[in-house]
Order: structure tokens, then sequence, then C-alpha cells
């Protein structure tokens, strides 16, 4: 097994080692590739020094796996040079995901419909994901009708300049600025860019990819996302109406059995999912669980998971896992 981590030092690409080490994803040769200005560098890694290559030199080295975190340009460019040797690409861009020739995989949703041919796999964004994991096992039971999402998201998100915004405004150190306001206690209602219907484009990659990731365009899906001072993980106020009625000990029975969930459901001892609890971790964290009284079948639910460890990194390492245990690499 020869894996490559292209785009090994951004904040993705740092969790996705950590993840690889933890989970003792296996491999007999790692590749860490980053930009020519980076070539040749010492990068040590459980005790062992690696030297970072080109993109190109990894191309000749034929690997199995390549994961990307270096962004869309990059993925659009070498992901089919990779491809065309035999490598199956894990991009965590957003540069394949609507192509309707690639799959978007959260694996505990999808992964069944991977095959050998998926050369170039994309992993959603990170909001899209922890929403799908938790709404994933009720669709299967309810169907779902429509989806009304807010978020709270981690500047994490945003990559190191913006964690470093919101340190330096802390602590009144002036630099460099991620954001175009102030984010330090403050609050955007503004994540990527503004599209021309007057949503963000991140708002947009969570209606797109969710009906995608389900394939079902009949799901309706509307959504709001904001960013806010933490870096724990992001956080989503989901509001979601069935085909069907629920009975809410259901709900919560079928959420405390689905796979990469936890339940923290306990209003009465202040027990809810917390972006300061869920940082670092693999799971996505569900509760505020009660019926929206408004309207029929419709449930009200709060959804927090480390959108660099769920988000990014673990998902991608899973859907690794997932092809080498499936013998499609
Ligand atoms: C954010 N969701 O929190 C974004 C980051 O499409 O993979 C991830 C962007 C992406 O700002």
């Amino acid at each position: 097994m020869k894996l490559a981590i292209v785009g090994a030092t951004g904040l993705v690409g740092e969790q996705m080692l950590n993840v690889i080490a933890e989970r003792g994803f296996h491999f007999d040769e790692l590749l860490m590739v980053a930009s020519a200005r980076s070539a040749g560098k010492k990068v040590t890694y459980q005790d062992k020094e690696y030297t970072v290559v080109t993109i190109e030199d990894a191309i000749a080295a034929r690997p199995d796996i390549a994961i990307f975190s270096a962004g869309g340009s990059i993925s659009l460019e070498f992901a089919p040079k990779f491809a065309a040797v035999g490598t199956t690409v894990i991009d965590n861009s957003s540069a394949w995901r609507m192509d309707a020739s690639k799959k978007l995989i959260v694996p505990e949703v999808n992964a069944d419909t991977l095959t050998k041919e998926d050369k170039i796999i994309a992993n959603p964004n990170c909001s899209t994901i922890q929403m799908v994991v938790a709404l994933a096992p009720l669709r299967n039971r309810y169907g779902i009708e429509r989806v009304v999402v807010s978020t709270y998201q981690s500047v994490t998100g945003s990559g190191k300049k913006a964690v470093d915004q919101l340190m330096n405004e802390r602590q009144g150190v002036e630099g460099e600025r991620a954001y175009p306001h102030k984010i330090d206690l403050n609050v955007l209602p503004h994540i990527d860019v503004f599209m021309d219907n007057g949503y963000t484009k991140e708002e947009m990659k969570m209606i797109n990819e969710t009906k995608k990731i389900f394939g079902d365009e009949s799901i309706k899906v509307t959504s709001t996302t904001v960013r806010i001072p933490t870096i724990g993980g992001h956080s989503e106020a989901v509001n979601v109406e069935f085909k069907e009625d629920f009975d809410l000990d259901e709900v919560k029975a079928i959420l405390s059995e689905a796979p990469g969930i936890i339940l923290q459901d306990d209003p009465a001892n202040n027990v809810y999912p917390m972006p300061i609890n869920a940082h670092n971790r693999d799971e996505t964290f569900v509760g505020r669980l009660r019926r929206d009284e408004s309207q029929a079948n419709t449930l009200n639910m709060w959804i927090v998971a480390d959108n660099l460890r769920k988000g990014a990194a673990t998902n991608t390492v899973q859907i690794a896992e997932y092809l080498v245990e499936s013998g499609l690499v």
C-alpha cells in the first residue's frame, strides 16, 4: 500500500496525518507531497523522517491512494494525472463534488456505491458531512421532505490565517485578517463568497451536496451559514420535516445505534453537544431533540462535529479504509 498525502502541511493535512496514525491506517510507503517550494524539506512523522516530494515525483511513484487537501485548482490539474497512472484519489476540495461522473462519499451513508472504476472520489464539505451523518439513519426510517439548517461554524474552517486572526484579536495584537470584519466577539453571516441568488457558496454546497449524497433531488434544503468565534467544530441547528410521523423515543434509539453518532441529549442535566467537547473527536454529536410543534412530522435537532476531523480528515481516511477493506484498490 503506497499512500500519498498531497498538501501535508495545511490544517487539514496535519489532521490527516494525526487521524492516519490514531486509526492505525496501514501503509507500506508514505509520500509527503507539497509544492516545489517545499520539496526536499524533511518532515518527521511517527519518529520517521520523510523528504517532501513534488507532485510530479509522486505521480511517477504511482501510489495506490492519493489523499488531496491542497485546494481546488491543484485537484483539478493533478487528480486526473494520478488517476491516469492507476491511483485512486480522495479529494477534499470542492473541485469534483458536483461533477456528475464523480461520487461524493460519506462512508456511513453511501460508501457502498463505490467501485474499482471510481478513481477520483470527492469528500464533501464539512458542514454537509456532519448533517448527513445525523440525518441518514432517520431518513432511512421516516423519509425526508425538507431540511432547514442554520450553522455556527468554527474559524478553523477558514484555515490557519483565520485562527491567527481570532487569537490576535483576543490578545489585542494587529495582524493579517482572513475575514472582512472582526471575528472575536462577533458573528459573521457570511461563509465563502456570495452568489447571484443571494446565498453564499457554503450555503449552496450544503443544499446541493446533501441532495447528491442522498441521491435524491426531491429533498428540499435551505441553509444559512454563519461563522462564530470558536475553534472546536461546527454546530448546526437543523429542522427536518419527515415524510412520515415519528416517535421521539424511537428517534433517540435510532440515533444512539447509528454508526459514527454519539447522542448527547439530557437537557435536565445540561447535556447537549458543544464544540468544546467535539474538538479532536471523530464522531458526530447530536442532541436538543424535540418535536417542532408548529408543523406535522417535523423534528428540531442540534448537530456538532469537529470540522477538521469528521468534516475533513476522518471522513477521507474512512473512505481510504473502505477502499482497502473492500478490495477496491
Ligand atoms: C468552512 N466549510 O467552514 C468551510 C471549509 O468546501 O471543503 C471547507 C471548504 C470546503 O469555511
